[in-house]
């Protein structure tokens, strides 16, 4: 299966972060990493704190798709991520953006990303490694752009 992983981080060290958690992408078991994009500076989107450092992953992985969030989950603890609240400033936050073509709706896990096509912190990483990728429900990634082109990012490395 591939799958779109967002990448995240606005405490700490948060370009160090994010460039582990893709090496942890790297390194998981029963798949590989694809792709990488760029690292992007990004303003918070309904949150606080400092910039973001977002990037977005393609996997290739043999996982389901709980078994992956855990996975997610497994690293955003080895960064030390606390939940004080919604949206708080975090170490790092990794998202199941994409699970093949696939909508899943548990307790637990939604994909497509609920609110990914609002935020360009996600869309402009991910037509940068996939220019045809489709939102399950939505349609093509890219044509949400226009929508969020108000959302300050900036391509960092
Ligand atoms: N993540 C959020 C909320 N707001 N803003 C930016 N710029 N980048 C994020 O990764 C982000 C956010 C919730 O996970
Ligand atoms: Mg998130
Ligand atoms: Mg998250």
């Amino acid at each position: 299966m591939i799958a779109y992983v967002g990448v995240g981080a606005n405490l700490g060290d948060a370009r160090a972060n994010v460039l582990d958690a893709l090496a942890r992408l790297a390194a998981l078991p029963g798949g590989a990493l694809l792709h990488t994009s760029g690292l992007y500076r990004t303003a918070p989107i309904d949150s606080s704190g400092d910039h973001y450092i977002n990037a977005v992953a393609c996997l290739e992985t043999s996982l389901d798709a709980h078994a992956l969030l855990g996975a997610l989950q497994e690293i955003e603890q080895a960064h030390g991520r606390e939940r004080p609240y919604r949206n708080a400033p975090r170490t790092l936050d990794l998202d199941l953006l994409l699970y093949g073509d696939e909508v899943i709706d548990t307790p637990t896990l939604s994909v497509p990303h609920p609110r990914m096509h609002e935020r360009a912190f996600v869309l402009v990483p991910l037509y940068e490694i996939a220019p045809d990728a489709v939102i399950p429900g939505l349609g093509l990634a890219r044509d949400f752009g226009p929508q969020v082109a108000d959302q300050s990012i900036y391509r960092i490395d």
